[in-house]
């Protein structure tokens, strides 16, 4: 907030307040999407709230080197509008980050967007008011605006995290978190620089900056198992393949687990040779991407035995990559399942550990104790650094709605209710929490999916139950407390159906000290949970209560 802001704030000044239908917070696939939808589909006055200052959300904040999507870019996009699928040309299979951000600022031009966008701006509270039944958002620019809805399309990974490491602010170098690059680029030449974090961003980060910096070395604590990216550039044979086939490679999507297009088997890795294993394993080593992890064998990630065929067969070709024995063991995954974390797609980055001037510093062995100012001290001693690099990932799916006050009904903040873990109904609403919509929020297939694909059936969702609302003279929509139990426990359940939980994951909210152990996305896969919301909107919204706009049940 603005010093006046605060100021007229404290004096109990009168506050400017505007009324919308719809406050949309975070300007990204699913912020955008909704303004659209909301707005120019159903006519209703709604504003984006968005921390940056511009549109693009993940796109915009991981400006870092080797920033790229790892879905195939004809599916990592939209598929509602013809016309926007038609004019896009998408110059690879996996788009960097400058190619999706330019993707998403030509969506926002295109539309229209950005003169319902009020960048630079972070919503800070957001209170649900029982006497007019709409929701009071203020923000840190003042702001004081009252909706009826309101929509968080926050991102799941969106609330970066700096691992509390003692002295981390002494260090006299650069430092930067990946998901707040700046715009300006960091130039790596004649650098000694640190990475810290092996995850999906510090795979990507590592590639590049070995290649500038004069040294470059890496803290893993949790080895991979990453898979190669197979990039390539777009050719036109394939730009035609997939327009020609749009409506029937969305279809699939659309209703298959993971909104990817990789197809599973269809059998169990355990009821195959040890030859037919090989043969399915190596070609979907040679097509890149997450053949191995999400069109493999329906049972490896469900039975030990089954994973340990993968687990093992992908250990062998980090060791194949790589010259040293010490180093490629480090790298070696060995204390959990394959798949089970979140696998990364790799651009070459076990050979960086075969140059000269890429060192790797195993930090589970010897655990960083401090930050000093001229680098990091782990408990074998001190490697001096210009840059550090904090790849450290994100407080995921959680993380963006506890940075906001969101107080529902009887003024309750939402995370104190999610103190044990999150509590959704479908992933979609909160009971006590009406009218707030989360797109791809905890307990939703989200992260397990291709995102924008989640998106879509989100904010169409959403935007149905808003016109169902409409249409039949209604202003409140809540879930009842026994769906919301009942989808928490059906979540947790699928959940331990597989061997995810087993690991030690931000999945799991194991990154964050502190944070409840708890399976944070949906498991069930996404066709099946398209099913489950349809069905929930044919029987009439079941689960839900609504309310008319004097706030009597309906
Ligand atoms: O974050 P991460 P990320 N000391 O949490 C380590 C998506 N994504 O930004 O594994 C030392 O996965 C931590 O160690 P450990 C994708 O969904 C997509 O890489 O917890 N190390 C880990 O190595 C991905 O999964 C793309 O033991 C510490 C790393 O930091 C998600 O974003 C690209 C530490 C964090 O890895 C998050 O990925 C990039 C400490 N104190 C990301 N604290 C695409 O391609 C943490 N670590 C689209």
């Amino acid at each position: 907030m603005s010093s006046t802001q605060q100021d007229r704030r404290q004096a109990g000044a009168e506050e400017l307040i505007t009324d919308l239908d719809a406050v949309i917070v975070g300007a990204g696939f699913a912020g955008l999407y909704a303004l659209h939808k909301l707005r120019d589909e159903m006519g209703l006055s709604a504003r984006i709230f968005e921390a940056g200052d511009g549109v693009g959300g993940t796109w915009y904040w991981n400006r870092y080197p080797g920033a790229r999507s790892d879905s195939s870019s004809w599916i990592y996009c939209y598929s509602f509008d013809e016309e926007l699928r038609e004019e896009w040309q998408w110059s690879e299979r996996y788009p960097g980050q400058q190619e999706m951000l330019g993707y998403l600022e030509h969506v926002a031009e295109k539309f229209d967007l950005n003169r319902d966008i009020q960048f630079g701006t972070r919503v800070t509270e957001a209170t649900f008011d029982e006497e007019t039944n709409r929701w009071e958002v203020r923000t840190d620019a003042g702001d004081v605006v009252s909706a009826r809805f309101l929509v968080a399309a926050l991102g799941a990974l969106s609330a970066a995290n700096v691992p509390d490491i003692p002295g981390l602010e002494t260090f006299a170098g650069d430092r930067y978190h990946t998901a707040e690059w700046p715009k300006e680029g960091v130039d790596f030449t004649g650098e000694r620089v640190g990475v810290i974090g092996t995850g999906a961003t510090g795979i990507q980060v590592a590639t590049e900056i070995a290649e500038q910096a004069d040294h470059l070395t890496v803290f893993q604590r949790t080895a991979n198992y990453a898979l190669p990216a197979g990039n390539h550039p777009m050719d036109a044979e394939l730009e035609r393949w997939y327009k020609e086939n749009y409506d029937e490679i969305w279809e699939s999507v659309r209703h298959n687990f993971s909104g990817h297009d990789y197809d599973p088997i269809g059998k169990v890795a355990l009821e195959a040779t040890p030859e037919e294993r090989e043969r399915a394993f190596q070609e979907r080593w040679e097509r890149g991407g997450f053949g191995l992890w999400l069109g493999n064998y329906d049972d490896i990630l469900e039975s030990r035995e089954a994973n340990d065929t993968v687990s093992e067969w992908v250990r062998q070709k980090i060791w194949e990559r790589v010259d040293d024995p010490v180093t490629a063991e480090k790298l070696t995954p060995r204390d959990h399942a394959f798949g089970t974390k979140r696998v990364p797609l790799e651009m070459g980055y076990y050979e960086i550990f075969n140059r000269d001037n890429v060192e790797l510093v195993d930090v589970q062995k010897a655990p960083i104790e401090e930050i000093t100012p001229t680098g990091v001290r782990t408990k074998h001693g001190e490697y001096e650094f210009d840059v550090l690099v904090f790849a450290t990932g994100f407080d995921a799916m959680t993380g963006p709605y506890n940075k906001i006050d969101i107080r529902g009904r009887d003024g309750q903040l939402l995370r104190d209710k999610w103190a044990e873990g999150p509590r959704t109904y479908l992933g979609l609403t909160s009971a006590g929490y009406p009218n707030l919509f989360a797109i791809t929020g905890p307990q939703s297939p989200s992260v397990l999916t291709n995102m924008p694909v989640a998106i879509e059936q989100h904010v169409e969702w959403i935007s149905g139950l808003i016109r169902h609302m409409r249409d039949n003279g209604l202003a409140v929509v809540e879930p009842t407390s026994e769906a919301e139990d009942d989808w928490v426990d059906h979540s947790q359940e699928v959940a331990h159906t597989t061997l995810f939980p087993q690991s030690a994951t931000w999945y799991m909210g194991a990154n964050i000290p502190g944070k409840p152990q708890v399976f944070l996305p949906y498991l069930g896969g996404l066709g099946g949970y398209r099913q489950k919301c349809d069905e929930v909107a044919a029987n009439g919204y079941e689960g839900f209560a609504f309310a008319d706009r004097e706030g009597s049940n309906a």
